[in-house]
């Protein structure tokens, strides 16, 4: 599948309940992270449409799994944030329950784009995370957000220690800022890539 670039971008239904079904039948990317890492900017960012996703400076904004349409012919997904440390256990299980419901057995689901916020590095439970997507064998691509809160030495020691962190290869780390556009350009393209590998149900 060649989705090429992106044109139209539609709000297309939300899932606020495990096993509940996507509002179509598409080939899916989702973006992954901790509450207020950025994912609802990055988004909008990726996309070109300034409020499509809802930001919001108080975390826990997006409690439910989005479904944004790109010219009616695949998905990227918006997730809710995990870690927010104030939310009660009930609620983080339910998070929980609703993730690895939507992430297991996604024959529609070719990757992930897990975001790490560049002054934080991968915390625990972003390893939680991506111990999961390992077990599931689904595709991870790392970005960094708000690279623009760190100056040029902090953003190499930033882009540096999640490299270390993860033992990832040179080029697999990408910095990005919602605020600048700095590696928008980049995402966008390798994110469009994750359609052109095989969904993981077809594995
Ligand atoms: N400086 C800076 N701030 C950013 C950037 N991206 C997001 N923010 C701010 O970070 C806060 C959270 O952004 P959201 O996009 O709502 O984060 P989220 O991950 O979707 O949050 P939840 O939906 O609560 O999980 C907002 O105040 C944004 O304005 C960025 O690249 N640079
Ligand atoms: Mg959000």
């Amino acid at each position: 599948m060649s989705p090429g670039r992106i044109g139209e971008v539609e709000f297309a239904g939300a899932i606020g309940r495990p096993g509940q079904a996507p509002p179509a039948d598409l080939h899916q990317v989702a973006i992954a992270g901790r509450s207020n890492v950025g994912k609802s900017s990055l988004l909008n960012a990726v996309v070109g449409r300034k409020r499509i996703a809802r930001v919001s400076g108080t975390p826990g904004k997006t409690r439910e799994i989005n479904f944004y349409a790109i010219d009616d012919r695949f998905f990227l997904v918006d997730l809710p944030g995990y870690g927010f440390a104030r939310a009660p256990d009930s609620v983080r299980e339910a998070w929980k329950r609703l993730i690895e419901n939507y992430l297991s057995d996604n024959e529609w689901l070719h990757g992930l784009v897990l975001l790490l916020d560049a002054r934080r590095g991968v915390q625990s439970a972003d390893r939680q995370l991506l111990d999961y997507l390992g077990e599931k064998e689904i595709p991870v691509l790392i970005v960094l957000t708000k690279i623009d809160k760190l100056n040029r030495s902090g953003q190499a020691r930033a882009i540096g220690d999640v490299r270390e962190d993860l033992d990832l290869p040179a080029d697999q780390v990408l910095a990005t800022s919602a605020r600048t556009g700095q590696g928008i350009d980049t995402l966008r393209e390798s994110l469009l890539a994750l359609f052109e590998s095989e969904p993981e149900g077809e594995l």
